[in-house]
C-alpha cells in the first residue's frame, strides 16, 4: 500500500555448528521485541533470521562425527527452528544459506563482481581463524592468536580471488561520517573507524579452494566463494533481490541489523562495500549489541543447564526468559547471566510487582464488586499521577525502542507498575470495604487499577507474548482488540464499567531461590567433572548419561477420567493415579485419536516429575508417552502386563 510505514529488521545467521545458548538467543529475541513493537505500532514488518551453514568450520564439525554437512546442519536448524518457535518468535522468514534461491543468488552477485572488475585473481598467504572464518594479517594477530576469539590460527597459502576494498573505502568513511545513526551505539564507530579504515583497508581475499562446503565461483568452481561474502549476502537473497517486483522494493534498504558487537568489522566494512558495489543504499543502522557473560566469562554449551535457553524456557517459561534478557542487558554494555540473577529478577520483578498487582486488583475486583468491573465515581489520592504516568508511559517505551534500548522500555515501564501497586497502598482498599459510605471511592480505586494493568499488557506485548494474553484474559478482554490496540492507550479510561473480570492463576509464582540454584547447578557441576564430561562427539550424536536418563521418573499411570477441553481439537484433560503418590491432573494432545471413554482405565507410561504447565489455560501436571508414526498416527505407550499404578519403569 502506498505510504505504508515498514520496517525490516535482521538478526545474524547463526551457524548451525552446536545448538545455540542463551547469549545466541539475546540477539534473537531483541530483534523479536523490535519487531512487534513495530508491528504494535502499526508498521509492515519484515523480521528476517535463519542459519549460516557452509564454510570450512561447518564441513570440519560434519567431518569429525561423521556425517555429511548437510545432513550434520539439517539436525541442527531443526533445533534451533524449535527453540525460536519456544521463546515465540516472530520472524517472518528464515533463510538457510544452502536453499537454492540464496545460492543463486550469490553466485550471479560474485559473477557481477568480477565483471565489473572489483575482483581479480591472485594467491593468498597468510593466516585464518577457522572458527570465526576471517582471515587475518601477521600484524593483527594478537600474539599468534585470533585477536578476536583468542583461538589458534592457521596459515594458508593458496591461489584465489580478492574484493578490491580499496576502491570503496573513501566512500565508506564518508558515508559513516555523513550518518551518525549507521554504527550505532556510538562507540563502536569510533573502534570500527580508527582500528580498520583509517590504518587502510587491505584488499580482501573472497574464496577458498581447500575444501569444498560452499558456494562454487560460477566461472571457475574449483574456488569456494568466502563464506561472509555468502552470508552477508542472505539479508538481500531472502527478500527476493534481483526478482520482479519482490519483498526487496518493499523493505531495501534495512532499517536495523541487529548483531553482536563481535561481527561488527564484517557488517560496517565488507558488508557495505559489498553494497556499494552492487549500487544498492546501506543499511540504516547496523546496531552491535553487547554480550550476555557467565561470572567467569564464557558462555558455552559445556556449562550445562544454565545456558541451554530451552531448559531455561521449559523451566521459568519463555515469557520469563525472554524479560530477563531484554531486562538485564543495558545499552550497548554487556550484562551477566547467572541463575541468581534471573531467578531474583523473577521474584521480584515478576512475581512481586506484576504478578502482585494482578492477582491484587482482581481477587478485590471478585470480592468486593463480584469480578464486575465498577463505575470511578469519587476521584482520590494518587489518581492524577497514576492517569498521568500511565498516559505517559507508551511515550517513554516507544522512545526508548527507537534506540534499541530495551532495557529502558522496560524500565519505564515497571515505573507504572510499580506507581500502580503504590497507589493500592495509599488508598487502602480493603479499609475502604470496611464501611458501606467507602464503596464508591473503592469502586474508583478498583477502576483505575484495572485501566492501568490494561496500559501495562498492551504495552507488554513486544516483550512478553504469553502473559498480556492472560491479563487480557482475567480482564475480559481476550477478544477485544480494540482495547488491546496501541491506540487504545491515547485515552484513560477507555475500558467499559461492568466489564467481568475474572482472576486467573498466579503469572508468576515466587521461586525458592536456593532450591533452584540446587537443582539447576547440580546438572552444571555433574556435568564439569572430568568423568561426566561428554565428549563432543557425543554430545553431537545426541548420547546421554545414565544419570541424565535418570532424571526423568517415568511410572505406570492410570487414566481414570478424560474429557475433552473447550474450543481444543487436539487436547484432552485428563487425571491419572499415581498409587500412593495420589492423582494427577493432565492435559494431552491426543484428541484426535482416542475418545475420552475408551481411556479410562488404561494403564499408560507417565513423566511424574515434569515441571506443571498450563495449556489452554488448564494445569498440566507431567506428560503421558505415546509412540507417533510418520504419518501421524498416534498410540499411547504402556505395559506389556498388567502393573500397579505407580510402578517405577527404568
Ligand atoms: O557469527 N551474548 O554466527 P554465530 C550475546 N554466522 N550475544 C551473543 C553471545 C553472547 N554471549 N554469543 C553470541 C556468526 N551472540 C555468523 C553470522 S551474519 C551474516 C553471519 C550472538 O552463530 C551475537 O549476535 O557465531 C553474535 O553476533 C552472534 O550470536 C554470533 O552467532
Amino acid at each position: 500500500m502506498a505510504g505504508e510505514k515498514t520496517f525490516y529488521i535482521t538478526t545474524p545467521i547463526y551457524y548451525p555448528s552446536n545448538k545455540l545458548h542463551v547469549g545466541n538467543s539475546y540477539t534473537t529475541v531483541a530483534a523479536d521485541a523490535m519487531a512487534r513493537f513495530k508491528r504494535l505500532t502499526g508498521y509492515r514488518v519484515w523480521f528476517l533470521t535463519g542459519t549460516d551453514e557452509h564454510g570450512q568450520k561447518i564441513q570440519r564439525q560434519a567431518e569429525a562425527v561423521g556425517k555429511q554437512p548437510i545432513v550434520f546442519v539439517d539436525e541442527i536448524v531443526a533445533w534451533i527452528r524449535e527453540l525460536w518457535e519456544e521463546l515465540d518468535i516472530s520472524y517472518d522468514d528464515f533463510i538457510r544459506t544452502t536453499e537454492d534461491r540464496h545460492m543463486k543468488k550469490v553466485a550471479a552477485i560474485f559473477s557481477r563482481f568480477y565483471e565489473q572488475g572489483d575482483i581479480y585473481k591472485d594467491k593468498y598467504e597468510g593466516w585464518y581463524c577457522t572458527p570465526c572464518e576471517a582471515y587475518w594479517t601477521e600484524r593483527q594477530l594478537a600474539g599468534e592468536k585470533c585477536p578476536d576469539c583468542g583461538r589458534d590460527v592457521e596459515l594458508i597459502a593458496e591461489e584465489a580471488y580478492f574484493f578490491k576494498m580499496s576502491r570503496y573505502a573513501d566512500r565508506l568513511l564518508d558515508h559513516i561520517e555523513k550518518n551518525p545513526e549507521f554504527i550505532q551505539p556510538p562507540s563502536r564507530k569510533n573502534e570500527m573507524v580508527n582500528n580498520f579504515l583509517k590504518p587502510g583497508l587491505e584488499d580482501l581475499c573472497v574464496s577458498r579452494t581447500s575444501f569444498d562446503w560452499g558456494i562454487p565461483v560460477p566461472f571457475d568452481p574449483d574456488h569456494i566463494i568466502y563464506v561472509w561474502l555468502d552470508a552477508l549476502s542472505n539479508y538481500i537473497t531472502a527478500l527476493g533481490y534481483g526478482e520482479q517486483q519482490s519483498n526487496f522494493d518493499l523493505f531495501w534498504p534495512a532499517d536495523v541489523q541487529l548483531i553482536g558487537k563481535d561481527i561488527l568489522r564484517f557488517h560496517t566494512i565488507y558488508w557495505p562495500i559489498f553494497l556499494m558495489a552492487l549500487d544498492l543504499p546501506l543499511p540504516k543502522t547496523v546496531f552491535g549489541h553487547g554480550w550476555l557473560m557467565l561470572q567467569d566469562g564464557k558462555m558455552s554449551k559445556s556449562k550445562g543447564n544454565v545456558v541451554d535457553p530451552r531448559v531455561l524456557a521449559a523451566r521459568y517459561s519463555s515469557d520469563a526468559l525472554r524479560y530477563f534478557l531484554l531486562r538485564e542487558i543495558p545499552f550497548g554494555q554487556d550484562g551477566i547471566f547467572s541463575l541468581e540473577n534471573f531467578i531474583t529478577r523473577i521474584n521480584t520483578d515478576l512475581a512481586n510487582d506484576l504478578g502482585n498487582l494482578v492477582s491484587r486488583t482482581l481477587t478485590m475486583t471478585d470480592r468486593y464488586f463480584e469480578g464486575a468491573l465498577p463505575t470511578p465515581t469519587v476521584t482520590g489520592p494518587g489518581d492524577d499521577e497514576l492517569r498521568h504516568l500511565a498516559l505517559e508511559t507508551p511515550n517513554s517505551v516507544e522512545k526508548a525502542m527507537s534506540e534499541l534500548k530495551t532495557s529502558d522500555a522496560l524500565a519505564s515501564l515497571w515505573l507504572l507498575v510499580r506507581r500502580s501497586n503504590k497507589y493500592i497502598d495509599e488508598n487502602l482498599p480493603w479499609t475502604l470495604a470496611k464501611d458501606p459510605s467507602g464503596l464508591p471511592r473503592l469502586g474508583t480505586v478498583i477502576y483505575n487499577l484495572i485501566e492501568s494493568i490494561r496500559f501495562i499488557a498492551v504495552l507488554l506485548k513486544p516483550f512478553m507474548p504469553q502473559t498480556p494474553e492472560s491479563i487480557f484474559k482475567q480482564l475480559g478482554l481476550e477478544n477485544n482488540n480494540a482495547l488491546q490496540s496501541w491506540e487504545s492507550l491515547s485515552q484513560w479510561g477507555a475500558i467499559s464499567p461492568a466489564t467481568r473480570v475474572a482472576r486467573g492463576d498466579d503469572l508468576f509464582p515466587r521461586l525458592n531461590l536456593q532450591a533452584e540454584i540446587r537443582e539447576m547447578q547440580d546438572g552444571k557441576t555433574a556435568g564439569e567433572e572430568p568423568e561426566a564430561e561428554q565428549t563432543a562427539d557425543e554430545e553431537q550424536q545426541g548420547l546421554i548419561s545414565i544419570d541424565q536418563f535418570q532424571q526423568v521418573d517415568l511410572r505406570v499411570a492410570e487414566i481414570v477420567e478424560a474429557e475433552g477441553i473447550p474450543k481444543s481439537d487436539k487436547l484432552l484433560k485428563l487425571t491419572v493415579l499415581l498409587g500412593v503418590a495420589g492423582k494427577r491432573q493432565v492435559v494431552a494432545g491426543i484428541a484426535e485419536h482416542y475418545e475420552p471413554e475408551s481411556l479410562i482405565g488404561k494403564k499408560v507410561i507417565f513423566v511424574a516429575n515434569l515441571k506443571p504447565v498450563k495449556l489452554r489455560g488448564v494445569q498440566s501436571q507431567g506428560m503421558l508417552l505415546a509412540a507417533i508414526a510418520q504419518d501421524g498416527s498416534l498410540a499411547l505407550t504402556t505395559v506389556e502386563r498388567d502393573m500397579p499404578p505407580g510402578s517405577r519403569i527404568s
